[in-house]
């Protein structure tokens, strides 16, 4: 059983972004101790994109703040939950951080499993004009379910998963998890856009006489975790009439997830074929739809889309 800070150093994690992670790692458990005291009461305020807010999501938002401030290595953050990017001193080093503090909290009070999303980037005084290829260090997620688990990628050094045991540590259970070319699992986003876009509807009715296997919560963590825990699947959110440039936001969910799923071998295209690795960031709260999963099925999605 390795502990989560030796097995990074063993992989030739830098003090910085271990260090980074660690405080990572511990606001993921402060999140979770306050998921599971029940602080999931529905607020009457909205979050930066108008969207209803839970107490836990304002708190998950503070606690990562605040252990992010006390790395004292991340100098401006960038939250789901904020209209804005806030800057701190971090006299040890000049790292970007964005976030997605609780995704998928709407469905907190039906019980399922929700997560929270991270992105490390290495990117001077902005994230304006920066790419997830070139300047996306690391990003890690936790899922708040039965266990709670930790997935983290750093860059060239693979995708690993950690669950955190019954003494507050994280240990590692998956090492340089690889994902299949081609899967058996298909978890359909956003089936509403099949009603204006005849080849999402073509494609999600080849999936199913293919007699594929379904595996679709609606919160996005879960979702893409079962597809790195299976090693293999696809996860797809077009954009549509509502959502004309995709729901899901690039620098809080999709540019993190790419880069993990990079480094597990699989593939992260938007509905129009580019890499969401290559999309500039324009605007914190951007958008864009997403295909993700085994590169096979990433690519054959895509063709029929396209
Ligand atoms: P829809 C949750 O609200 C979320 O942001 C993602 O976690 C999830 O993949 C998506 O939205 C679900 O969207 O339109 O099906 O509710």
């Amino acid at each position: 059983m390795q502990f989560f800070n030796h097995f990074l150093r063993e992989k030739g994690v830098s003090a910085d972004i271990r260090s980074l992670l660690y405080h990572v790692a511990r606001a993921v458990k402060y999140i979770n101790f306050s998921l599971r005291a029940g602080n999931t009461q529905q607020l009457t305020t909205q979050n930066a994109s108008g969207e209803s807010q839970l107490k836990l999501d304002v708190l998950a938002d503070q606690i990562i703040t605040n252990e992010l401030q006390k790395s004292e290595l991340a100098h401006i953050i960038a939250s789901e939950e904020q209209e804005k990017v806030r800057k701190f001193a971090a006299p040890r080093g000049k790292y970007g951080v964005s976030f997605d503090p609780l995704d998928g909290s709407s469905l907190v009070d039906t019980n399922l499993a929700i997560g929270s999303i991270f992105g490390i980037w290495d990117c001077g005084e902005s994230f304006i004009g920066t790419t997830g290829r070139k300047n996306l260090v690391a990003s890690c997620y936790a899922v708040y379910g039965p266990r709670v688990t930790f997935v983290i990628a750093i860059k060239n050094k693979g995708t690993h998963e950690f669950e955190l045991n019954d003494v507050g540590e994280f240990t590692v259970t998956r090492e340089n998890i690889q994902l299949k070319p081609d899967s058996k699992y298909f978890a359909p986003g956003n089936l509403r856009a099949g009603k204006g876009n005849a080849r999402y509807l073509q494609l999600i009715q080849e999936w199913i006489l293919e007699g594929r296997t379904l595996r679709y919560s609606g919160g996005m963590v879960p979702d893409l975790n079962h597809i790195l825990c299976k090693e293999e699947g696809i996860f797809s959110y077009p954009h549509d009439q509502k959502y004309p440039q995709g729901k899901l936001r690039l620098l809080f969910e999709c540019a993190p997830f790419a880069f993990l799923f990079a480094e597990a071998g699989g593939s992260a295209l938007d509905q129009e074929g580019l890499p969401i690795l290559d999309i500039k960031v324009k605007e914190i709260h951007q958008r864009t739809s997403i295909f993700i999963g085994s590169k096979n099925e990433v690519e054959k999605a895509i063709k029929i889309l396209k």
